[in-house]
């Protein structure tokens, strides 16, 4: 036992968070290496924990105390910041480790490239769920196949189903490989004229299977989560995203999650925070 209260994820008592009866494990990720425009994820990591501390542990929504199913927070990952091979291999393994301890991971990041060493260790049946304002389907970018730009190319790549969610800006090579592979993208322009038909379509496809769940905080819209690297308009708000995760997590297993290109701004702490409790609903969701 800590004879002080350690820093994790929520501030819990360290009577309350233990690894051994937790269930899902927080996996602290400083990884930025590739980032493109506005640079800085690795602090997103250290600055989303601190603004959980100040979440409330009582949840409106179920009536309870999500944290009560145990959560336990790792120390930040060691990184190499000019190798993401290397570091994705750090992430593929340390992921297959929690997994064979029967915990879901909950990584925090970093760049979106982490996510693809994170899915390496997870079977081939694992569908990946990725709510993103971009596709990550570029085949390299800036000379560089392990870009976040092309993240979700490399997972297709890897043999595994991926299902997009709230993209809005694409280039024609990632249109075209969506297209040719039938990739399922769920445009944010169509979620936003049919909501219904198309949260009804994304959980006809993962009733009942193993689902890893990639949140870019890109996805939301700037005004509600404007600490992103790539600040695209018109996204989607926390209400809807809430709402379609609740569905996945009430239709599919959920096995591993992450969140990611959280890019801090001194002296805004709006995203983290955000951050923060939809991390914190995802883990009241999960059966
Ligand atoms: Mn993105």
């Amino acid at each position: 036992m800590y004879p002080f209260i350690p820093w994790n994820f929520l501030g819990l008592d360290s009577s309350e968070t233990s690894y051994k009866k937790a269930k899902f494990v927080i996996v602290p990720i400083p990884y930025d290496s590739t980032q493109s425009y506005r640079t800085g994820s690795r602090n997103g990591p250290h600055q989303i924990i601190d603004a959980s501390r100040y979440v409330e542990l009582f949840d409106i929504e179920s009536q309870n105390e999500p944290y009560k199913k145990g959560i336990f927070t790792l120390e930040e990952m060691e990184t190499i910041k000019g190798n993401p091979a290397k570091t994705l291999e750090r992430v593929r393994t340390s992921i297959k480790s929690l997994l064979n301890d029967g915990k879901i991971p909950v990584l925090i990041g970093g760049e979106h490239t982490i996510t693809f060493g994170a899915v390496q260790a997870f079977p081939k049946d694992v569908v990946v769920v990725v709510f993103d304002a971009h596709a990550d389907l570029r085949e390299s970018y800036e000379e560089d196949r392990l870009s976040h730009a092309c993240v979700m190319r490399r997972i297709i790549e890897s043999g595994r189903d991926v299902i997009a969610i709230g993209v809005r800006s694409m280039s024609q090579e990632e249109y075209n490989f969506a297209k040719e592979n039938t990739v399922s993208i769920f445009f944010r322009e169509t979620l936003k004229k049919e909501f219904r038909q198309s949260l009804t379509d994304v959980l006809s496809r993962i009733k009942g299977k193993n689902v890893y769940l990639s949140l870019d905080v890109d996805v939301f819209d700037p005004s509600e989560a404007p600490a992103v690297s790539t600040p695209e308009p018109d996204g989607l708000s926390f209400g809807e995203v809430k709402e379609i995760i609740r569905e996945i997590c009430y239709s599919a297993k959920i096995v591993g999650v992450d969140f990611v290109e959280v890019t801090p701004i001194p002296g805004n702490n709006i995203t983290e925070f955000l951050s923060a409790r939809i991390l914190y609903k995802i883990i009241g969701y999960v059966r």
